[in-house]
């Protein structure tokens, strides 16, 4: 019967991480956009969609690409998603990050823009997140969005970060290869510096290499990468168009020669050891933050200072008593 019958009922949406993480693995990207969402809003429900893809064991290859704003990271970004898709890999997950911006789930639509060529592949998903200034920031949610894209069986995922701040750098660097993205005359190269970006860089790309001061900003960079000290992988230097795609498929070979040089000797390995070194400490300094709060704001708290005003016992006393409370015996 067409008409008449009894309104058909939706199925009802889920919230459970395992099914959520399932769906999303079969290619439902609403799946996928609701654990998104929920590490984008921090906390408890986050946490949880993140550490049931942890425990797929299945992670994404992962590149990061910083630079000043208006380097022409989306335009590059979306030449990449063509290239590596053209070689064979199955599915491209983008991030567009902006730590300065308030706004998210589409807010940075110039990226929307740049990379609406690949609105209409099944094989791309490009996803914008902003900082909500929830506990912990965006440096603790894209290594879980990043986790849940991988899990959900995007084997390569693309991380722009606009900006070249400290915790640009921070999020830029929670990729297995970092490219920094800086533009033709004097001065970007030296502000990359400046902000850390040279010890954290991979790959360099000049980008808008049509433009005059190409040369001027290779020098800049092949002089700086000189002074510091050599290690057992000195950053490439590549020259890209990105309005036109010229030089990206040097670029992508870099990045692919920067993937098997990271599968040699255990480099990968070490790599995202440091990196869980890092997130564990910042997930455990959250932690205790949070504690912390809860334990001043009790009754407790209230009723040991009182006794500190009244000479019962010393601040230091008291600050013990709460690390106990916090910490347990081994305070
Ligand atoms: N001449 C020239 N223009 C370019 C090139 N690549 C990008 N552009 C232009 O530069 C502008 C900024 O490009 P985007 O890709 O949005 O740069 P972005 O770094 O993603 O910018 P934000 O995300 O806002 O920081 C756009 O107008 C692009 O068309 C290039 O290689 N040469
Ligand atoms: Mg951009």
């Amino acid at each position: 019967m067409i008409s008449g019958g009894e309104p058909s009922t939706p199925p009802v949406p889920t919230k459970n991480p395992a099914d959520l993480l399932d769906a999303a693995g079969g290619g439902d990207r609403v799946a996928l956009a609701r654990l998104l969402s929920q590490v984008e809003r921090g906390g408890q429900a986050g946490h949880r969609a993140a550490a049931q893809a942890y425990r797929t064991g299945v992670e994404a290859d992962t590149v990061g690409i910083t630079g000043a704003p208006g380097a022409g990271k989306s335009t590059l970004t979306a030449r990449l998603i063509a290239t590596a898709r053209r070689a064979g890999v199955s599915q491209v997950g983008v991030l567009a990050v902006d730590p300065s911006s308030p706004f998210s789930g589409g807010a940075i639509l110039g990226d929307r823009v740049r990379m609406q060529d690949h609105a209409l592949d099944p094989g791309v998903f490009i996803r914008s997140m902003a900082s909500r200034g929830h506990l912990g920031g965006l440096a603790a949610a894209v290594p879980e969005a990043v986790r849940i894209m991988g899990a959900a069986g995007f084997p390569l995922v693309l991380v722009e970060t606009v900006g070249v701040g400290q915790v640009e750098v921070e999020v830029a660097t929670a990729t297995d290869t970092t490219v920094v993205v800086v533009n033709p005359g004097w001065g970007d190269a030296i502000q990359a510096n400046k902000a850390g970006l040279l010890e954290t860089a991979d790959i360099f790309v000049i980008n808008k290499a049509d433009r005059p001061g190409t040369r001027e900003a290779r020098r800049d960079l092949e002089q700086m990468l000189d002074l510091t000290t050599p290690g057992d992988w000195r950053p490439p230097v590549v020259e890209t168009v990105a309005s036109d795609g010229s030089g990206v498929d040097r670029l992508w070979e870099q990045i692919t020669h920067h993937k098997s040089h990271l599968l040699a000797d255990g480099r990968l390995e070490r790599r995202r050891k440091v990196r869980l070194d890092r997130e564990i400490a910042q997930l455990l300094a959250a932690r205790i933050d949070y504690e912390v709060k809860r334990l001043l704001a009790g009754e407790a708290a209230g009723a040991l200072t009182d006794r500190v005003v009244a000479h019962e016992l010393d601040p230091y006393e008291a600050v013990q008593a709460m690390m106990t409370t916090v910490l347990g015996e081994s305070a």
